[in-house]
């Protein structure tokens, strides 16, 4: 089983976006370590993630955390990007650091607040104007800790109503884009906490408004390629954000803690034709480097995500299907396990070096002398967001 042309060229296609608070300072809430040579701006995390596209020719496109990623003029941001060979991509809105959020953003009681919340998120549409980004994810905080502690069912009301006041101010070109999160912080209840809840707010929005799908955001064992053969059949897979996890929201290194998790997922991308770029399935990572070097932690991320998608688009769905119709259990489950572990990296290695990339960008990125250089230049970079 080799990579033909036909399986090149759709893996040429793909395009993965790059977190910006992936190359900032993250921890747990126990400690936060600072790695040498973290960004101090949002200038130098486009520059770490221009580094990452540089070796991979994966990662052209950079998602924004406001206010984590603000600036005085997007404009310039964006040209900034350009020029390094990347674009600005996603919009992540942000209302769970603000004291005022305690109780909720888009869902408190208070009109005040939910005033204050929904304007951020017009702040963040003005600057996907300017950025050129066609996408506003909304993830939200919002929930309770304790039994009666809220109106689950009022809080559920006032969240559509505010997220039709955002809808109506995105435009044409544009989407609302809400990710799901069965817990944490809030621990009872989240009013956004899974697929059929995030789907059932944007499908009363309309077509654009689709469902963000972090693959850290699950109960142990929920079939997660199910959510997304799910979600693209009802077209409101908007986008992915992608980590792995051993026990909660880990935000680990794609691929890292279960590759076959991951196979199944792009299989059922592929399967549903998510992979097509007109599909309109962002594929962006959502992760943080606690403790590895981040520009080689995002590196190794964009590789696992290309190589699962090879060892996927390796399945011979032809045999597959027909084994399925003849009910042949054993076999079908063969097919789909020969892709699985047939090792892709060596074709992979030859193909990057046929189109001028380094075969191994992990090690071309150690030898560069990078890492030494921003250790030196960079003094007191800065967390990514979080505890800051
Ligand atoms: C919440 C989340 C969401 C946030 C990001 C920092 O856990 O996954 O996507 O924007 O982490
Ligand atoms: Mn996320
Ligand atoms: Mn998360």
């Amino acid at each position: 089983m080799g990579l033909n042309d036909g399986i090149l060229n759709q893996l040429a296609e793909q395009v993965i976006e790059l977190p910006s608070w992936a190359f900032g300072n993250s921890g747990t809430r126990f400690k936060v370590f600072a790695t040498p040579g973290t960004p101090r701006t949002v200038e130098e995390k486009l520059a770490d993630a221009a580094k990452v596209n540089e070796l991979t020719a994966l990662a052209p496109k950079v998602a924004l955390h406001i206010p984590w990623d603000k600036v005085d003029d997007y404009a310039a941001l964006r040209t900034y990007a350009e020029d390094l060979g990347v674009s600005l991509g996603t919009i992540n809105s942000n209302t769970f650091q603000d004291d005022i959020y305690k109780f909720g953003s888009l869902t408190h009681v208070d009109a005040a607040v939910r005033r204050k919340a929904i304007d951020h998120h017009y702040e963040c549409i003005e600057i996907m104007n300017q950025t050129g980004s066609r996408d506003l994810k909304i993830w939200l905080a919002d929930g309770t800790n304790y039994p009666g502690q809220g109106d689950i069912r009022g809080r559920q009301d006032r969240l559509a109503d505010s997220l039709a006041e955002i809808y109506a101010r995105i435009s044409p070109e544009q989407r609302l884009v809400l990710e799901y999160k069965f817990f944490e912080p809030a621990f009872y209840h989240t009013d956004v906490p899974d697929w059929g809840t995030s789907y059932a707010q944007v499908a009363a929005l309309g077509e654009n408004a689709v469902v963000c799908l972090d693959t850290g955001h699950h109960a142990p064992g929920t079939n997660i390629e199910f959510i997304v053969a799910q979600l693209l059949r009802l077209g409101k897979l908007g986008s992915f954000d992608f980590n792995s996890r051993f026990y909660a929201d880990d935000d680990l290194i794609v691929g890292a803690a279960d590759p076959f998790q991951l196979f199944r997922i792009i299989y059922e991308v592929i399967r549903g034709g998510g992979l097509d770029p007109d599909a309109g399935v962002a594929f962006m990572l959502d992760q943080c480097h606690n403790v590895e070097d981040k520009v080689p932690g995002q590196i190794r991320s964009v590789l696992n995500v290309q190589e699962m998608t090879a060892r996927a688009l390796l399945v011979d769905t032809d045999a597959l299907f027909a084994a399925q119709q003849a009910g042949d259990v054993l076999g079908a489950n063969a097919i789909f396990m020969d892709a699985f572990y047939t090792d892709v990296r060596p074709d992979l290695a030859t193909w990057r070096e046929s189109r001028g990339l380094p075969a191994d960008p992990l090690k071309a990125y150690a030898e560069s002398g990078y890492q030494k250089t921003i250790e030196t230049e960079r003094v007191g970079g800065t967390q990514a967001g979080w505890g800051a």
